[in-house]
């Protein structure tokens, strides 16, 4: 069958220059399974309407999947209503990490026919096939239809283990555009060399954190260490790729592991750049990693640590005790890491007094850069369950979320404080000279001129000055 897999155009403001892993992924098996496949990521079109007409003419697909973080969602209902209109026989499949849950608010939307929830790499292949066959589907895991008015969520799909048979397939996916694209997130110093990748080498979490997704089923599930550098190599050789950020849930949980994969990238001698940009765990680190980071290339991490305040770790089940912090983060930047922190503001019943501990808390460690969301209830987290029990008014309509806020709020600060304070953390954690020096020690010469320039201004910019949305107070 034709496919064409989608990725709709979103808020300039959240844009990154990443490749959409989750539909590489699902074109992966489909093109295995013998499919004709095309990925459109309209995030980086400057023409996104033209592109998709002109896609949707020359490729003439048979079924149009399209991939959505619940922020995405309402631009991939408009999206499916362009196919539709286009060519109203196109099946229409929804996925990604807004479809682990709620079928109803996906398939209420007349232009979507199915839902894939979770992870998609089998559910995909049996429904396409199903679908080419004209057979049932009742009885394929892991999706979600409408039946004469009825909604049907078939039995889950369990997680899988076995990755290292879900290679990538990267010929699918026209890379010059990424390392060419014009981000609004190119401002920061976030990598080192335009010729760069995200990698996956795990699945999951075991960490069962209020506000996070369980797409892998809050188990972790790792790709072999050989197979991962070999596919360093590959693109490495193949494509000039010089950089990759590894944006695992948790790669560093299991440091004997970690410790493995970047054994084998120094023994490789790869010589590349890497980077965490997506939260490592702080308290899972030793001497040993730290060193083994710096010979592997590693030269920017990011840390999740959220709060500054015990109760507010322990009511969102990080299981992460706040006093190892300064040690650690003192530790990576000696070892000449820069250091982002991850913070949030606005957890349900968090007081005024936390976040303001939360925000002393991050402008006292040696970070480089830090930034602080406001708390969003994805579906399928704790987190969203609270917000229905507190029955916040504004939170089930998901085409209110945005990369800044979910337009509700259970703290017990008043919405357009919270959105004050979060200006303010910003302020106060980049326009001070002590953030200079955290600079100065973590970032290498040769990279700090464009580092020292570039990351306070623009996160100063992005995070204190540009508009952001006010949640409704409670
Ligand atoms: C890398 C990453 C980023 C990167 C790049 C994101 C991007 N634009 O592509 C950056 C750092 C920029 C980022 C930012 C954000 N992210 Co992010 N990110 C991730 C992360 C760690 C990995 C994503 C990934 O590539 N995974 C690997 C692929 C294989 O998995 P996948 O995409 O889920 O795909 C599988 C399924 O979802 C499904 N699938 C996916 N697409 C499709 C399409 C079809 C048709 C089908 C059938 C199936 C299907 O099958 C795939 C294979 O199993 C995930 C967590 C995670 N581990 O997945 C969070 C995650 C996706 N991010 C999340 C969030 C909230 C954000 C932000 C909104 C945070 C914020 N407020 O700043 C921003 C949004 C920025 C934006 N607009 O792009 C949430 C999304 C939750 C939700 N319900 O939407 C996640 C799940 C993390 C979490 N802790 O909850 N993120
Ligand atoms: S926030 Fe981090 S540690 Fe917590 S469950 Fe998610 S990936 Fe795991």
């Amino acid at each position: 069958m034709r496919v064409l897999l989608l990725r709709p155009a979103a808020e300039k403001k959240s844009m990154a220059r990443v490749l959409p892993l989750g539909l590489l992924a699902i074109g992966s098996v489909l093109k295995r399974a013998g499919h004709q496949i095309k990925i459109l990521d309209l995030r980086i079109s400057n023409s996104p309407d033209d592109e998709l007409k002109s896609v949707m003419q020359s490729f003439n697909p048979q079924v149009v999947g399209i991939g959505v973080m619940t922020i995405e969602c309402k631009y991939g209902f408009i999206d499916a209503a362009k196919v539709k209109e286009i060519n109203p026989e196109v099946t229409i499949v929804f996925g990604g990490p807004h479809c682990s849950h709620e079928p109803k608010f996906i398939l209420n939307d007349p232009n979507v026919d199915l839902m894939v929830s979770g992870e998609g790499d089998i559910s995909i292949v049996e429904l396409i096939q199903a679908l080419e066959e004209g057979t049932d589907i009742s009885n394929i895991s892991g999706i979600a239809y409408k039946k004469n008015g009825t909604y049907i969520r078939t039995t889950d799909r369990p997680v899988i283990r076995d990755l290292d048979n879900f290679d990538q397939e990267y010929d699918l996916i026209d890379l010059e555009r990424y390392f060419n694209f014009q981000s609004s997130m190119d401002f920061f110093p976030v990598y080192r060399n335009k010729r760069f990748i995200p990698l996956v080498t795990s699945r999951g979490c075991p960490f069962k954190c209020t506000y996070c997704h369980d797409i892998f089923d809050k188990s972790i599930q790792y790709r072999s260490p050989e197979v991962v550098v070999d596919e360093m190599e590959y693109l490495l050789n193949t494509y000039g790729i010089q950089e990759f950020h590894i944006v695992d849930d948790v790669f560093n949980v299991n440091m004997k592991r970690a410790k493995i994969v970047l054994d084998a990238i120094i023994k490789r001698n790869l010589n590349v750049h890497i980077s965490f940009p997506n939260g490592l765990r702080a308290d899972f680190f030793d001497d040993e990693l730290i060193d083994m980071m710096q010979r592997a290339g590693v030269y920017r991490l990011a840390l999740g640590i959220e709060s500054g305040s015990q109760r507010i770790q322990d009511m969102i089940k990080k299981d992460l005790d706040i006093n190892i912090l300064e040690n650690v983060v003192k530790k990576l930047t000696r070892a000449r890491m820069s250091v982002h922190g991850f913070f949030m503001l606005g957890f349900p019943s968090e007081t005024r007094m936390e976040m303001e501990q939360t925000i002393d808390f991050a402008c006292n460690l040696s970070l480089t850069t830090a930034n602080f969301s406001l708390v969003i209830p994805n579906p399928g987290t704790d987190l969203r369950q609270t917000f229905i029990e507190s029955r916040e008014s504004n939170f089930e309509d998901f085409s209110e979320y945005t990369f800044d806020a979910a337009s509700c709020n259970a703290s017990e600060v008043d919405g357009n404080d919270l959105t004050d304070l979060r200006r303010k953390a910003n302020r106060r954690f980049y326009l001070s000279t002590q953030r200079f020096q955290h600079v100065l020690r973590a970032v290498e010469p040769k990279w700090l001129l464009r580092s020292i320039v570039n990351t306070p201004l623009a996160l100063l910019w992005r995070n204190a000055i540009a508009p952001t949305n006010t949640p409704t107070q409670n």
